[in-house]
């Protein structure tokens, strides 16, 4: 077998933390990026430069690649030009309608407070090139930032003697603002620090290897990042009624990303189990990339496991967090709702995982290693700021002096309590 039948039952601890505590391998290659990013910031793009000679094999000419993303749309056969543009307006109306209403409203009277929401002004896009070319993440990354009114949007990607054109298409018909030919931790830190050529920018988001993602710890804190994302995972929670091949189907599909992509089929009925393993077997057979879906598919963080009830299998789901969820089952709503910790949920059987990978319209950067039980995936609110307004009345002030003038006075800052007296003395006069 190709994966691993195991009861929840019997793992031990080394199984559990094996799918609890996954993690980006980003240690191994920190201490060359720090390095990187430090070149980057003191030299600019000299540093660029060399790095990607160095790294890429390519010798840079003009860093921005702007129009040739342009041009690249001419350049791609019709049906993708269509799929692209399908996809990146699904994509579009969905983040639309995340787009919050500023709002005020009267608490008390005399008391009025409110929210409103204004857009960051400069963010950088990672978009992968290289084996892992994915357009659909040039879409992904910038539409929200596009739709949350983003006035410059930088995007960076890794150079390569031919630039892949339906990437730089996609590039261009999300909406980018400009376009710099540069990979790996040395466009992080181009894009954290700014270079002559380079403009620096607020926030980066997007996915990217383990140096890009290492590179993306180490700005942290120079610069606002969305979260760290590691290589794919997706857990699908199945009963009888499942048919494996479809819940076998989810798991070969995501374990073609990466060897390291985890991926799990938790199931309460022994028979599911046991043919969703075979129908992996043999789908894994047919697929082009099986070198890699056999790879991912022994980890010890992928696995089919049978739990002794559907509650057993949602408290391993929570733990595990996934980036992903599939629910195959007659109850999947009911299931849902005992779940808190999920990048993207999927339900029924004619919901496959790829249509959030690509064009139904949700967003497929996500958080991975656990990280959804603190954040969601990117979304138009990534690249929004808010600021909260009030107003307070002469009803107001005096509704609520006492409490202010008290609490200023326990702090022992007179000059705050003075600051509400004073507007308070009409009211409390001689
Ligand atoms: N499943 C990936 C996204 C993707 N799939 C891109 C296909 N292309 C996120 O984990
Ligand atoms: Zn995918």
């Amino acid at each position: 077998m190709t994966i691993d039948v195991q009861a929840i039952a019997d793992l031990g601890p080394a199984d559990r933390a094996a799918f609890f505590e996954r993690d980006a391998g980003i240690e191994g290659v920190t201490e060359d990026v720090r390095e990187i990013v430090g070149r980057v910031r003191e030299e600019g793009d000299v540093a660029i430069r060399e790095f990607t000679s160095e790294f890429d094999g390519v010798e840079l000419g003009n860093v921005e690649i702007t129009d040739r993303c342009e041009r690249a749309d001419e350049e791609i056969d019709e049906g993708i030009r269509t799929a692209i543009e399908t996809a990146a307006s699904n994509v579009r109306e969905f983040h639309e309608a995340q787009l919050p209403e500023d709002w005020r409203r009267e608490f008390a009277t005399g008391r009025t407070l409110g929210r409103r929401f204004r857009p960051l002004e400069r963010v950088g896009v990672y978009v992968p090139g290289g084996s892992a070319a994915y357009p659909s993440s040039a879409i992904m990354g910038i539409v929200p930032a596009v739709v949350a009114g983003v006035d410059h949007v930088a995007v960076v990607t890794p150079p390569a003697e031919e630039l892949n054109p339906v990437t730089l298409a996609a590039i261009h018909a999300a909406g980018a603002d400009v376009v710099y030919g540069v990979g790996g931790a040395q466009a992080i830190a181009g894009l954290a620090y700014g270079t002559e050529t380079i403009d620096r920018v607020q926030k980066i988001v997007g996915p990217g290897n383990k140096w890009v993602t290492a590179a993306k710890a180490v700005v942290r804190g120079d610069v606002e990042i969305d979260f760290l994302a590691g290589p794919s995972e997706v857990v699908v929670i199945a009963d009888e009624s499942a048919a494996p091949d479809l819940v076998a189907a989810e798991l070969v599909a995501q374990a073609e990303h990466d060897p390291n992509a985890s991926v799990v089929a938790v199931t309460d009925d022994e028979g599911t189990a046991d043919a969703v393993a075979g129908a992996v077997d043999e789908q894994t057979n047919e697929r082009e990339r099986d070198d890699v879906i056999r790879q991912a598919l022994s980890n010890d963080a992928s696995g089919v496991l049978k739990a002794r009830s559907m509650s057993e299998a949602i408290l391993f789901t929570e733990a595990y967090a996934p980036e992903h969820l599939s629910i195959v089952a007659t109850d999947d709503e009911s299931i849902l709702d005992r779940i808190d910790s999920a990048g993207s949920v999927f339900l029924g059987p004619n919901t496959p995982v790829a249509a959030g990978d690509y064009a139904s319209g949700t967003n497929h950067v996500l958080p991975t290693n656990g990280g959804a039980q603190v954040t969601g995936g990117l979304s138009v609110e990534t690249f929004l700021r808010s600021t909260t307004v009030q107003r307070l009345t002469d009803e107001g002030i005096a509704e609520l002096g006492e409490t202010i003038t008290t609490l200023a006075d326990a702090e022992g800052l007179e000059a705050h309590a003075e600051s509400v007296r004073i507007r308070l003395e009409d009211e409390t006069g001689p």
